[in-house]
């Protein structure tokens, strides 16, 4: 029988006035064909009883899908967990000839697995990120205190004084080198420095400390990038909808509400939680003429600057990475003296010589420069090996 043929006797069974009647081999993709082209036609069900979500889905038999384990297999009774990446919960039901042990059904008699541990991502929490950029974290806002009380830090830091601030979102980590040189092949952002520009560095001060310089190095993407100075920092947040942090912004993000010496705490600075300068630094400068102090005796691993966010030990309240060591940090404001008063925003002043920079560097030696209340500053166009940014931008 030739295919017109075959069409039109189809054609004929599926307008059969009886329109309950369903086509012949409705289910096979010939049949469907036809009832395109005719409405009353339609396509017979398949054969068999309708499978599980449980069973479609390929499930091990006893085991379920349900809305509370977000379209994963998991026993009767358990949930499923995005930061485990596994089903939680004591099973309510399991199979025949399996009993429950911890979270799961066992085999009776066989035996009984040891749960490995599951590394709890450093991913920020979605509900952290509303409104900020992906790489940026929401900081909740509110009144703290800022600074350091007579007797405890630098005079620079005091008088502690209440500072409030609005919901804004700040970075995670420091900008890197890969992300700065978008900045700069798209026009909006000038390469960053190959050497160093210090206003009292002699030309073979300059020369030895412009080799730490990252920008233009193939091995260095990841680690924060330096030797940029304020304009340049100040260009790169603009070009990508934020902008510097104000010195409130980095220090609440850095130490939160309760007072802390330190992004995490008041344990003084060690290895795990920072990189600043440990014996690899010590050694390292000695193998370049260099007698260098260091802030703790054992290494940090990383002789000059780290890939960023390389010690989550040491994240701040609101899991910020690196606010305290890799690079200081250049903040919006201009450098001025604290006053006692209270002030929503708190913005430094309005001019100035000198903007404020935040944080320690990789090798910062003197424990108390990466408190989080430590200020330090410099002139708007230097350009150093342990200074680089982040950035900031309201929270929408
Ligand atoms: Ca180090």
């Amino acid at each position: 029988m030739s295919t017109t043929a075959r069409l039109t006797l189809a054609l004929l069974a599926c307008a059969a006035p009886a329109a309950a009647q369903p086509c012949i081999s409705c289910w096979n993709d010939h049949c469907k064909e036809l009832a395109a082209y005719n409405p009353k036609c339609e396509p017979e069900k398949a054969k068999g009883p309708a499978k599980s979500p449980a069973a479609k889905k390929g499930c091990p038999e006893g085991q379920e899908v349900s809305a509370d384990t977000g379209g994963h297999c998991c026993w009767p009774g358990q949930a499923w967990s995005h930061t485990h990446g596994a089903c939680v919960g004591a099973p309510t039901k399991c199979p025949a000839m399996a009993s429950v042990k911890g979270d799961d059904c066992v085999r009776d008699g066989a035996p009984v697995p040891v749960p490995v541990p599951v590394p709890v991502p450093v991913a920020v929490p979605a509900s952290r990120r509303v409104g900020c950029g992906p790489n940026q974290v929401l900081i909740p806002g509110g009144t703290f205190w800022m600074g350091s009380a007579a007797g405890d830090g630098d005079k620079g830091e005091q008088p502690p004084h209440q500072g409030t601030l609005d919901p804004y979102c700040m970075d995670r980590t420091e900008v890197t080198v890969a992300a700065y040189r978008k900045c700069v092949e798209s026009g909006a952002c000038q390469p960053a420095g190959t050497t160093v520009n210090v206003d009292g560095y002699s030309a073979e001060d300059a020369a030895f400390w412009s080799q730490f310089c990252n920008w233009g190095k193939s091995d260095r993407d990841s680690h924060p990038i330096n030797c940029v100075d304020w304009s340049m920092a100040d260009a790169y947040c603009r070009a990508n909808g934020g902008r510097l942090p104000t010195e409130a912004e980095w220090e609440f993000a850095a130490r939160g509400k309760d007072g802390r010496k330190y992004p995490w705490g008041n344990e003084e600075p060690g290895p795990r939680l920072l990189n600043a300068c440990g014996s690899e630094c010590v050694e390292m400068g000695k193998s370049k003429g260099k007698s260098w102090s260091s802030m703790y005796g054992a290494s940090d691993g990383w002789e000059s600057t780290s890939p960023v966010g390389s010690y989550p030990a040491g994240a701040s309240p609101f899991g910020l990475l690196d606010m305290a060591g890799n690079v200081w940090e250049w903040t919006a404001d201009w450098y001025g003296p604290y006053s006692a008063e209270s002030s929503n925003g708190p913005t430094g002043p309005a001019s100035g010589s000198a903007r404020v920079r935040r944080g320690g560097g990789w090798n910062a030696y003197d424990a108390s420069w990466v408190r989080a209340a430590f200020r330090g500053r410099d002139e708007p166009g230097a350009r150093y090996v342990f200074l680089g940014f982040r950035c900031a931008r309201g929270a929408k």
